[in-house]
């Protein structure tokens, strides 16, 4: 089926602003339509390469500027990553996701041995994906030749909004990446965070951003904005449930095929809240007790959660499978 890119604002805010009972019904049948209801994929992040960046993002306990208590940790050894890495598979993660805090990738020793890495992850058969920021379109070949199966950058908010969270890159330049990423074969991983102290018309805006891509990112994160102290959003406001699951609703709605993933903020998520996430359409998390550097709910935490909404992890590469099979 067609998927449609021509949304336009006024479409986007009529869905985003249906009354929620009918939002969440709307979202839920176009899920179980395009994909696996029963099934949430399970990912595992890894921060290969924490603290001191450069960049000045206000909600990242990672950026050099702010005293957030996060201590600098060098690139880790490939083989300290691959062990990491095949316990995340043994306990059930079909996808791994290495996350570095730098502001850009540089053609140096450090990016050969996470190409090393991605090749090593991929040679695990699992799904392998990197958050390195921004990249130039050769760097994203050289990942695609190493093995890389999707790349996290994600717009975080509105056009319009940006400049009130990061002063040290463009909107513009983030666009650049996604951009160097699709040329160069990789799927992409994009979405954003709630809670930085944008308005509706900023999701509703950068959803419109997301769902008219060419083609739409076939991965969508969803993350609520856990505060860090001695970041400059440290005293926001917890982000409400409902405004949680009517983005994850919207976000099904707009790109029915993309994995939408509910990403940080679970650790404050009931496992009722969690369950109209995934009934609004979420279909993936992130396991295991860390995310980058906050705290994520447990495995045995997750697994309980699984066996009581009767979920099953989805495999490794499930659409890969399916289209070759077309
Ligand atoms: N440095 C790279 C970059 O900025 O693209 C990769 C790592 S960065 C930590 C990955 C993503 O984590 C950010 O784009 C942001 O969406 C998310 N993130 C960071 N801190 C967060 C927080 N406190 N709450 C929620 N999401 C956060
Ligand atoms: C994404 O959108 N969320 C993940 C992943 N992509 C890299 C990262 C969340 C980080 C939350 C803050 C932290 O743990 O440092
Ligand atoms: Fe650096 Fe990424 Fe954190 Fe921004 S979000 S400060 S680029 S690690």
């Amino acid at each position: 089926m067609q998927l449609k890119n021509d949304w336009t604002s006024e479409e986007i805010k009529a869905i985003y602003n249906t009354p929620l009972l009918d939002l969440i019904y709307k979202a839920a049948s176009i899920h179980r339509e395009y994909n696996d209801t029963g099934e949430v994929q399970v990912c595992t992040l890894l921060s290969i390469k924490t603290g001191g960046c450069s960049e000045d993002c206000a909600y990242c306990p990672q950026a050099a500027r702010y005293d957030t208590g996060v201590g600098v940790q060098a690139l880790l050894k490939k083989e300290e990553v691959l062990e990491y890495a095949a316990k995340a598979k043994e306990a059930g993660s079909t996808r791994f996701c290495m996350g570095a805090a730098w502001r850009e990738v540089r053609d140096n020793k450090d990016f050969d041995r996470v190409l090393d890495m991605v090749k090593g992850v991929n040679e695990m058969g699992m799904e392998v994906c990197c958050t390195l920021g921004m990249l130039t379109e050769d760097q994203a070949k050289k990942l695609a030749d190493a093995g890389l199966h999707a790349y996290n950058h994600n717009l975080d908010t509105s056009s319009d909004y940006y400049g009130e969270i990061i002063h040290t890159r463009t909107y513009d330049d983030r666009l650049q990446t996604l951009d160097n990423v699709r040329k160069a074969g990789v799927t992409v991983c994009c979405g954003g965070i709630i809670g930085l102290g944008e308005t509706h018309d900023d999701r509703i805006k950068m959803l419109h951003t997301l769902s008219t891509m060419t083609e739409h990112p076939e991965s969508v994160p969803i993350n609520a904005l856990v505060p860090v102290a001695g970041t400059p959003l440290a005293n926001n406001r917890k982000v409400d449930i409902w405004d949680m699951v009517r983005m994850i609703a919207t976000a099904r709605i707009l790109m029915p095929k993309a994995m939408v993933r509910l990403s940080a903020g679970r650790n404050e998520m009931s496992v009722a809240e969690q369950a109209l996430c995934f009934m609004a359409g979420a279909n993936s998390i992130f396991a295991g007790d860390k995310l980058l550097t906050t705290p994520n709910p447990s495995f045995d935490e997750d697994n309980l959660m699984f066996q009581l909404l009767g979920l099953k992890p989805r495999e490794a590469f499930k659409e890969e499978k399916e289209t070759a099979l077309v």
